[in-house]
């Protein structure tokens, strides 16, 4: 029998933790024949919801599970983790203010990046999902050094995966049949979704997206934005955040890391930079990355034409903002 497999969600009795719990108890996550242990971490107020969930798991009777530990104490919670999910932080809905956000996430991150640091597994994968999740990803690096800095990534696939909808919506095909889309920079509306290398199947082959969509201009303009604000279309109509859609890239960002991307298919992941693309060094920025054996890399030698250059640079710009943001904050 295979070795359980310890996974942290911290912020387990939020939105996305109430749909992500039941995906990673279930294989979606690691797979049909891994067993797992689940760490569920949250605060104070929120523990007897906490209590609710683990009693549901308790109900479930789940085969791969192989233990629940809920808890509001940060040191158990980290405790042996070999995958942490980190999606626990104070929600934009009741702070309004992008600094507010910044320093009351930053002195979080600070403190859950300790806790990792002395107990988690020394091979920890950690991936930053609350927002605003590059900034910090890049503050649990820091305080986290002895994580390998390759381990800690945040989540772009949300963006990436809305941008195959969107694109296989408007030319009628199906999801599965393209491939390749980009998301560049920061989980934030200047992200740039790069549509320049996106293929989709047909009889003959792979074929570039370029020639299936006569309306270039659309491809640059309206899918542009609607990318950009689709998080906020689905709080107006589902009044809450999106949930079910950000459980499902949180698992598919942590399947396609340790099992490995297909042969001639990236994703995006949002993970250091070590300066491709002119993107400065030590930023958590989202590339075109693929993985094998449990290790990502950025893809290489993709052209970029002047209008991603500039989309790019641009969302750069934001981060780097927002890391002397969070610095200022440390402070
Ligand atoms: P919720 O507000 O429903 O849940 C957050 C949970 O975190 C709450 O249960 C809260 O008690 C808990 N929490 C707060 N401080 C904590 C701490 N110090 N330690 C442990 N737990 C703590 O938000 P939800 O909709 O689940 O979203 C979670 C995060 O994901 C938010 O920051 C949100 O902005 C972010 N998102 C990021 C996305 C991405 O693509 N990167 C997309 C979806 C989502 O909006």
């Amino acid at each position: 029998a295979k070795i359980p497999v310890t996974v942290l969600v911290t912020g387990a009795a939020g939105q996305i933790g109430d749909a992500i719990v039941p995906m990673i108890a279930r294989g979606i996550m690691l797979g049909p024949d891994q067993p797992v242990i689940l760490h569920l971490l949250d605060i104070e107020q929120a523990a007897e919801s906490l209590h609710g969930i683990r009693m549901e798991l308790t109900d479930a009777a789940l085969p791969l599970l192989k233990g629940v530990v809920a808890t509001t104490d940060i040191v158990e919670a980290c405790k042996d983790v070999n995958i942490a999910v980190m999606l626990g932080g104070s929600p934009r809905k009741e702070i309004t203010l992008r600094k507010h956000m910044l320093s009351t996430n930053v002195s979080i991150y600070k403190a859950q990046a300790l806790a990792l640091e002395e107990h988690a597994a020394a091979d920890c994968k950690v991936l930053v999902v609350a927002n605003p999740a590059n900034t910090n990803a890049l503050i649990l690096k820091q305080f986290a050094p002895s994580i390998p800095k390759k381990n800690i990534t945040c989540l772009t696939r949300l963006d990436h995966n809305r941008a195959l909808g969107q694109i296989a919506e408007r030319l009628k095909i199906h999801v599965s049949d393209i491939k390749n889309v980009i998301i560049w920079g920061n989980h934030s509306t200047t992200q740039y979704p790069d549509v320049n290398h996106v293929t989709f199947t047909t009889r003959n082959g792979e074929r570039p997206i370029r020639e299936h969509v006569a309306d270039n201009h659309w491809l640059k303009t309206e899918f542009i934005t609607t990318m950009q604000q689709r998080g906020v279309a689905i709080i107006k109509a589902r009044k809450a955040s999106s949930a079910f859609s950000a459980a499902t890239a949180a698992c598919d960002h942590i399947r396609d890391w340790v099992f490995g991307t297909p042969k001639g298919t990236w994703v995006s992941m949002g993970v250091y930079s070590n300066g491709s693309y002119g993107i400065p060094p030590g930023l958590i920025y989202s590339f075109p990355v693929k993985c094998e054996k449990g290790k990502w890399s950025i893809v290489q030698g993709l052209k970029i034409d002047e209008f991603s250059r500039a989309m790019m640079d641009a969302t750069a710009k934001e981060l780097i903002e927002e890391e002397s943001l969070a610095k200022s904050c440390l402070e």
